[in-house]
């Protein structure tokens, strides 16, 4: 968060609340470079933070009320700390108020407060507005209430706020990174253990994100029904071999002899995530390696398994990723994110990024008529206070 940035809101808050704050937080946004549709299946996932984030401002009440601000849409939201809405109503303070309802089931009280809320991280783009919401908020009311939790009980609660609250069966990824992340590094998290290592993104790369400006949300139903195709599958599988728990206990060889016994659609959704996996971990090596030759090969027969048997991809995305191809100077392009719209991520040498974007961005509009959005990131900090 700039300086700038944080004048900006904590003067937002003033005016609209007539009180100064009292704290700052930021919660980034993310992207993921390989490893979709695997975190609620146990399995690996290789994201980073990014510079685009959600801030918070807050300051106590003595009214017994808790107010939030959305200084994005200027709209306001109030409850009565003491009888908060026992579920989501599907409107924008449900992210907060699912925050609010979790850390209340922890029997963390959150005396009143008003929140003022900001962010440049474009909402159904596929890069974790809502989960950068849930964290700063979190890390807000926790302040609140004079608590202090570790990143990853950070990211357990946002999560729980979004499936319990928010009513989207979204898995840990985003709010893991979005408070675990690190400036100039992605993030190799095993979704079973929730162990995870840091590993260093070249500094002359640089994380070029093409909107497809196709929306997508977690919420509706083709994200539902992947998850519930992976259960099935994975219900055949362990009824094959009883160790196999998740689809990462579960082998290609493993998935062949059950594919009998399985619809095709699931055993296509089995595979992408078994071979994604294997995908995941061997991108974290290469970048290690700094073989960012293997690391573009990884991503595109990523974005291959997602297209063709995960079924997660959409016309104006596979174009982008085309694009991006036959260009000399991309590494690495996907679909990143939930699927069905969204983003691209593209690995572009830093001196190249901005011809890249270029490039790609007319060809998408020569081709569809559609204005992407461009965004030229680095790999930022997970959520603090500023
Ligand atoms: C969305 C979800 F929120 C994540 O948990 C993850 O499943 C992702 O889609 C797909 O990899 O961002």
């Amino acid at each position: 968060m700039t300086m700038m940035d944080k004048h900006t809101l904590a003067a937002g808050h003033t005016k609209h609340f007539g009180e100064e704050p009292t704290a700052l937080f930021v919660a980034p946004g993310r992207v993921n470079l390989i490893g979709e549709h695997t975190d609620y299946a146990e399995g690996f996932v290789f994201p980073a933070a990014i510079d685009l984030e959600t801030t918070v401002a807050i300051s106590p009440r003595k009214d017994g009320r808790v107010v939030l601000y959305s200084q994005n849409f200027n709209v306001e939201a109030s409850f009565d700390a003491a009888a908060v809405p026992p579920h989501g109503t599907g409107q924008w303070h449900d992210y907060p108020m699912g925050v609010h309802a979790v850390l209340s089931q922890m029997g963390i009280r959150v005396p009143a407060f008003s929140m003022t809320i900001a962010g440049n991280v474009p909402l159904g783009a596929g890069l974790s507005s809502s989960a950068s919401i849930e964290v700063a908020s979190a890390l807000a009311m926790l302040h609140m209430a004079g608590k202090r939790l570790s990143g990853p009980e950070v990211a357990r609660l946002s999560q729980r706020a979004e499936n319990e609250y928010v009513g989207a069966p979204c898995g840990i990824m985003d709010q893991f990174v979005s408070a675990c992340g690190a400036a100039d590094h992605a993030l190799l998290l095993d979704c079973r253990s929730l162990e995870y290592r840091l590993a260093p993104l070249p500094h002359d790369i640089s994380l070029v994100i093409i909107n497809s400006m196709v929306k997508h949300s977690h919420a509706d139903g083709a994200y539902k029904v992947r998850r519930a195709e992976v259960a099935e599958g994975t219900a055949v599988l362990h009824n094959l071999r009883p160790e196999i728990h998740a689809l990462r206990d579960a082998s290609v060889h493993d998935l062949e002899k059950a594919r009998p016994q399985m619809r095709d659609n699931v055993y296509r959704r089995c595979r992408h995530i078994i071979t994604e996996n294997s995908r995941t971990v061997a991108a974290a090596a290469a970048l290690d390696a700094g073989n960012l030759k293997e690391m573009g090969r990884l991503m595109a027969e990523a974005h291959a398994s997602y297209r063709d048997d995960f079924e997660a991809s959409c016309p104006e995305a596979d174009l982008l990723v085309k694009l991006a191809h036959e260009h000399a100077d991309c590494i690495g392009s996907r679909l990143t994110g939930g699927g069905f719209g969204g983003c691209t991520v593209n690995l572009v040498p830093v001196h190249a990024a901005e011809a890249f974007a270029q490039r790609l961005k007319e060809g998408y509009l020569s081709a569809t008529g559609i204005q992407a959005d461009i965004y030229l990131c680095k790999a930022a900090a997970g959520a603090r206070q500023v």
